[in-house]
């Protein structure tokens, strides 16, 4: 199996750290970047987006939600990722859609510089909603999963990007004591943003 990548995609980070979370060594990191329509990625993901999951028999798998799903029920490992809770599925949701917030914030700012205020003040707005809940959803307990991946993953793709200020953050002591409690994960360290 290969999984096309970049080093800076907090949804390829999801994938390739869920992965890891479930021992899956045998997958082939394909470095590619999606910015410039290589033709090895548009093979696989005619969008030319990351990540892209190709199987050792040519199937292609994209989305990054669908990927992890693929992977962790395939997985031999068990895991604390793989579960049904309708928690965890209702978490994933809002994690999943503030790092989608993050990354619209980030491309919008880099192509299209200052403009379009409303509309990113509307993403930051929304962004500290998502912090707001989470903040109250890991207060009442710290376990591990995949909508805790994504959070984290989201968490420190916020910061990467200076999305929010520092400061912001700080003001979520929950998620500060989550963020650091989880950051020497094997799959969270060794997966840092370059
Ligand atoms: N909804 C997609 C988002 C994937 C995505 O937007 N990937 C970005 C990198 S973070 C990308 O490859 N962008 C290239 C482009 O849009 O041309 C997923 O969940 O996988």
């Amino acid at each position: 199996m290969k999984l096309y990548l970049n080093g800076t995609s907090p949804f390829a980070r999801l994938a390739r750290a869920t992965a890891l979370e479930l021992d899956l060594s045998t997958i082939e990191m394909e470095w590619v970047d999606p910015w410039s329509d290589q033709a090895e990625l548009l093979i696989v993901n005619p969008l030319s987006r990351v990540p892209a999951l190709a199987d050792d028999s040519g199937d292609v798998l994209t989305e990054t939600l669908l990927i992890v799903r693929h992977l962790i029920e395939n997985a031999k490992r068990d895991s604390e990722l793989r579960t049904k809770d309708m928690r965890t599925i209702t978490e994933l949701g809002v994690a999943y859609g503030m790092m989608e917030l993050a990354f619209a914030f980030t491309i919008h700012k880099k192509h299209c510089g200052e403009s379009g205020t409303t509309l990113q003040n509307r993403r930051k707005s929304s962004l500290r909603r998502g912090l707001e809940v989470m903040e109250a959803v890991v207060a009442e307990d710290m376990r591990w999963s995949l909508s805790r991946l994504c959070l984290w993953i989201a968490l420190d793709y916020i910061r990467f990007r200076e999305v929010l200020d520092e400061a912001t953050l700080d003001n979520y002591p929950s998620l500060d004591k989550f963020f650091t409690a989880h950051q020497d994960r094997a799959a969270l360290s060794s997966t840092a943003f370059s």
